[in-house]
């Protein structure tokens, strides 16, 4: 009976009162998706038979788990979504090639040190704890030519999966910086491996996940932002290869072309392999 009650012209009228339909005041654009987004919700609560107590039950959830929704944003595909959307739109332009892009995530801060051609992450406090690690590449626009003085930002998190700033246990920017490529467009860091994060256990997000089955967990990776003058911002991420979470990322940002080899060749050969002066020498 009350199914479709969403469409009826009393609720349609209602709908463009409450959106501002009928008057011309407010900006058009976002009057036409708040009519969209209410008229979606009454439908939604229409074809579900969502109870008053669900509705407020679900307001205060969100209201009390708020300090999460760039979690939710990643644990609900919306930040996939997007990316899936923009490669889209960018298949449709014909614009191919270069580095794919995935996610940001919820975890970045700005502000990181700055370093040129080189930098060491990590401040030494998981030293004998995880693997050490070290990454070098070289930032080439789609034609495959060298990008000199670009900017590699980087972070990721710790052997326990966390990361500095939101984890108060960490050094300021500690598995954080912004590293400039040198002449042929080279970038290089020393780090520790990191740990898959996992959503803060009883937190709001993982409330959700559990609630529809599924888990928190993400693996082990490093996020990148890479931007240099008159070519566009690269977000993207690298996975760390054999990670048990792999292919079950909750945020669902793991690419084929985003899983670099690693190549295990013990702690103490690293400056002789990378022939990398200063923390190695
Ligand atoms: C992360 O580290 C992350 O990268 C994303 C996308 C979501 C939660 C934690
Ligand atoms: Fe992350």
């Amino acid at each position: 009976m009350t199914q479709n009650f969403a469409n009826t012209s009393a609720v349609q009228e209602l709908l463009d009162k409450l959106s501002g339909q009928d008057q011309s005041a407010g900006d058009a654009r976002l009057k036409a998706i708040v009519r969209r987004i209410m008229g979606d919700l009454f439908a939604t609560i229409d074809e579900f038979d969502i109870t008053d107590d669900e509705v407020w039950g679900t307001l205060n959830y969100a209201a009390a788990g708020s300090q999460e929704f760039g979690l939710w944003a990643a644990g609900l595909a919306l930040e996939r979504y997007l990316d899936m959307r923009a490669d889209a739109i960018d298949a449709s332009q014909g614009v191919t090639g270069g580095t794919p892009r995935t996610i940001e995530g919820p975890l970045y801060v700005a502000g990181a040190p700055e370093a040129e051609a080189f930098a060491r992450l990590d401040d030494g406090a998981d030293d004998g704890k995880g693997e050490v690690l070290i990454m070098h590449g070289q930032v080439r626009d789609v034609d495959g030519t060298p990008l000199a003085n670009a900017k590699v930002e980087v972070w990721h998190a710790n052997t326990l999966g966390n990361y500095s700033y939101f984890d108060k246990t960490q050094s300021d920017f500690n598995l954080r910086r912004s590293i400039y490529t040198d002449s042929e467009g080279r970038y290089a860091f020393r780090s520790i491996v990191p740990v898959g994060y996992a959503c803060p256990p009883g937190g709001s997000t993982e409330g959700i996940l559990k609630a529809i089955g599924r888990h928190g967990n993400r693996p082990a990776h490093i996020h990148f932002f890479v931007s240099a003058h008159d070519h566009r911002h690269l977000t993207t991420q690298i996975n760390i290869d054999g990670d048990p979470y792999l292919h079950d990322d909750f945020a669902y940002a793991t690419r084929d072309e985003l899983i670099p080899p690693v190549n295990h060749i013990g702690n103490s050969n690293l400056g002789a392999k990378y022939g990398v002066t200063g923390p190695f020498a």
